[in-house]
């Protein structure tokens, strides 16, 4: 069995509403979709989700797809994709970085790898522990009414009843005020964490982190840029409420890093930033081995990309944080037949051949940019 091809799309698929970060507000997400074929006609495919361009991080869907399509597709032709990590090594050795890139690739042959042998991919990760997980909602409107009534919702509904708020746009203390009016109006019933992605410097993390603590804020992601680790270990140290690292916590080195030098308590697994799920496996064992809490994030992909981190978180023995892989529930459309399921506060773990979802064909064709 050898891969005979590799093909990448960039699909654009439109949000319910518009989703506020710091750097970029999300109207439609550019999501880059990976399909792999062998020689007998089977195919993998996958899926890794962008935020915003180049302005969450430096891999935009343009880039992923030319450095596929350049330097990493003809690497893997003619390979067996049972042998995924042998492949990545060798990658690993003529392409520097592009860890988005790696993603698409290495998930499109995992899947290609576990469908021909008739498994789900997670028995390749050592096999599932958990069936469900427990699933965050980000509260990203940038209106608090609209926040307070989106949270209630989602409380009936039994949906979600751990709310991340994205803070880092605008004034810091008009934002905390925010979450602190949100928090009031949830009670006990919610947890509340907020994400600032990078946007605030060490005195305003000092002051704003102080009255989130108060507030009832249960923990606080990203505050300082991505390079200020004695900053984060300087928070760390001195307040309760957890501090994550997500944007700072990428490869097994820095995470390596962060937990020698404690600069957070927390860190949230992507595998777009380690550059696919053998190495978020490995920055998950060095997370664990420092008694650093695990969280499941997301970068906002579809059912497809949904499924391919829970299969993977699936395996992982303790997550702390639980995870916030809603992605799907934010699209108004989606790229598989079936959706992922999300039941009393917890999204399911997809199970099947793969990743566990079957691609929709037509929508990827609907919605993948002309090229
Ligand atoms: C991030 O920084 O965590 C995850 C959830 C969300 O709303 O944005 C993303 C990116
Ligand atoms: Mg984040």
């Amino acid at each position: 069995m050898k891969i005979r091809s590799f093909d990448v799309y960039i699909v654009d698929l439109p949000t319910i509403r518009p989703h506020q970060l710091a750097m970029h507000t999300i109207v439609s997400q550019s999501i880059v979709v990976g399909r792999v074929t062998d020689e007998e006609g089977r195919e993998g495919w996958s899926e890794v989700a962008t935020i915003g361009g180049a302005s969450y991080g430096e891999s935009t869907p343009e880039a992923i797809k030319a450095n596929i399509d350049t330097y990493i597709a003809p690497l893997v032709i003619g390979k067996d994709p049972v042998h995924f990590d042998k492949i990545m090594y060798e990658v690993s050795q003529e392409v520097r970085g592009n860890n988005f890139a790696k993603t698409v690739v290495e998930t499109a042959i995992i899947d290609l790898a576990a469908r021909s042998k008739g498994v789900a991919a997670f028995e390749l990760f050592g096999g599932q522990i958990h069936t469900s997980l427990p699933i965050a909602w980000t509260l990203a409107s940038g209106d608090t009414a609209k926040d307070i009534e989106e949270a209630k919702e989602f409380l009936h509904q039994k949906r979600h009843k751990i709310f991340k708020l994205k803070i880092g746009k605008g004034d810091p203390f008009k934002n905390v005020e925010h979450v602190r009016k949100i928090k009031q109006a949830v009670g006990d019933e919610a947890r509340i964490t907020v994400d600032v992605n990078q946007a605030w410097d060490e005195d305003t993390a000092n002051y704003c982190i102080a009255a989130l603590e108060d507030g009832g804020v249960s923990m606080v992601e990203q505050p300082l840029p991505t390079w200020n680790y004695e900053g984060m270990a300087r928070l760390t140290a001195r307040f309760k409420v957890p501090i994550m690292a997500d944007e700072a916590a990428n490869s097994i080195q820095d995470v390596f890093q962060i937990s020698k030098h404690r600069a957070g308590n927390c860190i949230a697994l992507k595998p777009c930033k380690a550059g696919g799920l053998t190495q978020t496996k490995k920055v998950a064992g060095i997370a664990e081995a420092a008694g650093i809490g695990l969280y499941g994030g997301t970068m906002i992909e579809s059912s497809l990309g949904t499924a391919i981190c829970a299969q993977l978180y699936a395996t992982i023995p303790e997550m702390k944080f639980g995870t916030e892989i809603f992605g799907p529930l934010l699209f108004q459309d989606d790229l598989t037949l079936e959706p992922i399921k999300f039941e009393n506060f917890e999204v399911i773990i997809p199970n099947g051949p793969g990743f566990g979802v079957e691609i929709d064909r037509e929508k990827v064709k609907h919605y993948a940019r002309s090229l």
